[in-house]
């Protein structure tokens, strides 16, 4: 095993590019303005907070998360298949995809991770700040027309979607699947467009699924394959990730499989995006809207209703706004269609989930990345068994008691990376003495 996996590594290190070629990953990086670079390749991508000043977040600004590398994807060899539980299996490619009705839908996409740095203790995964957030205006067609052409079996109750990435070495293939009421739903969309555009690469072109209010990971793009199936998907992206407890857990605390389950809309959350004076905003609540908006100018002890914007539609944020030139912090919380209204201590849960709570400005500080590994007796270790398939970034940004440690490395040598048991122990010892 130990032996394949060295091998199928070292394919990964020849397949990686040499210096004259560009890579998916430096192409959207150029068409970025500058946000938060989590990890080059697989490509992370936060937006500072004071840049989200717009209803319509800019491509430009627009926050990017992916778990494996671009895939680069030819648009007139492309084809969408349709299989499974279907009376008709169908294969559309992006003409015929192009002719039917067409829709234009503004939806606000946040990540699952987001504000994952702000738990303690602190879990594995990207850290994101606040930032993994936006709303573009999305166009191409519905779901549902796209479903009735391959006409649903009736004991099709979900429909599974992949992307064209795969996993790298012997890593997971990043497969999602949805229910069918929420494919039929008229506002969910398969989008060829964001802000007008051919959806740029990093976000998925040629085409990708918009599940109107829930996590992004709901949102699989550069869509391949779409299956219809008795049940959830298998797969870690499913079963493992992407998993939020069904019952109050206490921080640090170890959940059972059981009592997890998938995750689908998102919380009501509010995020400041100036608060220098006027204070402003956006708040949004996944598949409800937003009713409210309050400001605190005397840490919390008073609010104040902030103005909503005019710019609304049914998944997307709304602006606020106060008249107020605040002297010290600042705190927003927003209230939503459903009662649901933030709650003042964030939710603990194992992978660091909808971390949700008034948010404030200053901000509690954020972590710090380092810039490199740092001498030890772990670092050769971690250059040729760690390094071969992302850069130290993602390593570096996170922050792990020694047994979560432990279990980051267990994942990555699940997945490929052919350290020994010895090495295991020295690696595990050498980036919790570093990153904790
Ligand atoms: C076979 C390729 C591969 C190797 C080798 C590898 N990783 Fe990873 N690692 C990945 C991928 C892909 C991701 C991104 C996963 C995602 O975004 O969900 C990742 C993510 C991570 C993360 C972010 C947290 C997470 O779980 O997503 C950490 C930390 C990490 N790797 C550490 C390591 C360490 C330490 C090693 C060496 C023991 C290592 N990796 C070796 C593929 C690899
Ligand atoms: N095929 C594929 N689709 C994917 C992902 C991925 O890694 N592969 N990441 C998902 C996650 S976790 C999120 S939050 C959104 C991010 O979309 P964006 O990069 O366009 O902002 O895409 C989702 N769709
Ligand atoms: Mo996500």
């Amino acid at each position: 095993m130990t032996r394949r996996s060295m091998l199928l590594l070292l394919g990964v290190g020849l397949a990686r590019p040499n210096r004259a070629a560009t890579t998916p990953e430096e192409e959207a990086l150029r068409r970025k303005e500058k946000l938060i670079l989590h990890s080059p390749r697989p490509l992370d991508l936060e937006t500072p907070p004071e840049m989200l000043d717009s209803w319509i977040t800019p491509n430009s600004r627009f926050f990017v998360r992916s778990h494996f590398y671009i895939p680069q994807v030819e648009a007139g060899k492309w084809e969408l298949s349709i299989e499974g539980l279907v009376q008709k299996p169908v294969k559309l490619n992006l003409e015929q995809i192009r002719r039917m009705p067409q829709f234009e839908r503004v939806i606000t996409m946040e990540c699952a991770g987001n504000g994952r740095s702000y738990f303690e203790p602190r879990v594995a995964g990207i850290q994101w700040r606040k930032g993994a957030v936006g709303t573009a205006r999305w166009k191409g067609v519905r779901l549902k027309d796209v479903l009735a052409q391959a006409v649903l079996k009736p004991e099709a109750k979900h429909i599974s979607f992949d992307g064209a990435d795969t996993g790298l070495v012997t890593a997971p293939d990043f497969v999602r699947s949805v229910p069918v009421a929420k494919c039929l739903h008229p506002d969910t969309l398969l989008a060829t467009h964001m802000n007008g555009v051919p959806l740029p690469l990093e976000h998925g072109f040629p085409l990708r699924l918009i599940t109107p209010g829930w996590e992004g990971a709901a949102c699989v793009k550069w869509l391949a394959k779409m299956t219809a199936a008795p049940d959830e998907a298998d797969g870690f992206f499913m079963k493992t990730a992407y998993r939020y407890p069904t019952r109050p857990v206490k921080p640090g605390e170890a959940v059972d499989a059981k009592d997890m389950a998938a995750i689908t809309s998102l919380a009501v959350k509010s995020l400041i995006t100036r608060a220098s004076g006027p204070v402003e905003g956006v708040a949004w609540a996944g598949e409800a809207d937003i009713t409210r908006v309050e400001v605190s100018l005397d840490g919390r002890k008073t609010w104040q209703e902030a103005k909503l914007g005019s710019d609304k539609a049914p998944f997307a944020w709304r602006r606020f706004r106060l008249d107020a030139k605040p002297s010290g912090a600042v705190f927003a919380r927003a209230t939503d269609s459903q009662g649901r209204t933030q709650p003042t201590t964030p939710a603990w849960n194992p992978s660091g989930y909808l971390h949700n709570t008034p948010d404030s400005a200053p901000r509690p500080e954020a972590l710090k990345l380092a810039t490199a590994l740092p001498p030890g007796e772990g670092l050769s270790i971690a250059r040729e068994k760690c390094l071969p398939c992302h850069d130290h970034t993602i390593i570096v940004g996170q922050r792990l008691d020694p047994g979560r440690w432990t279990r980051e490395v267990e994942k990555m040598m699940r997945w490929g990376s052919p350290v020994s048991e010895k090495e295991k122990d020295v690696l595990a010892r050498y980036l919790a003495e570093n990153f904790k």
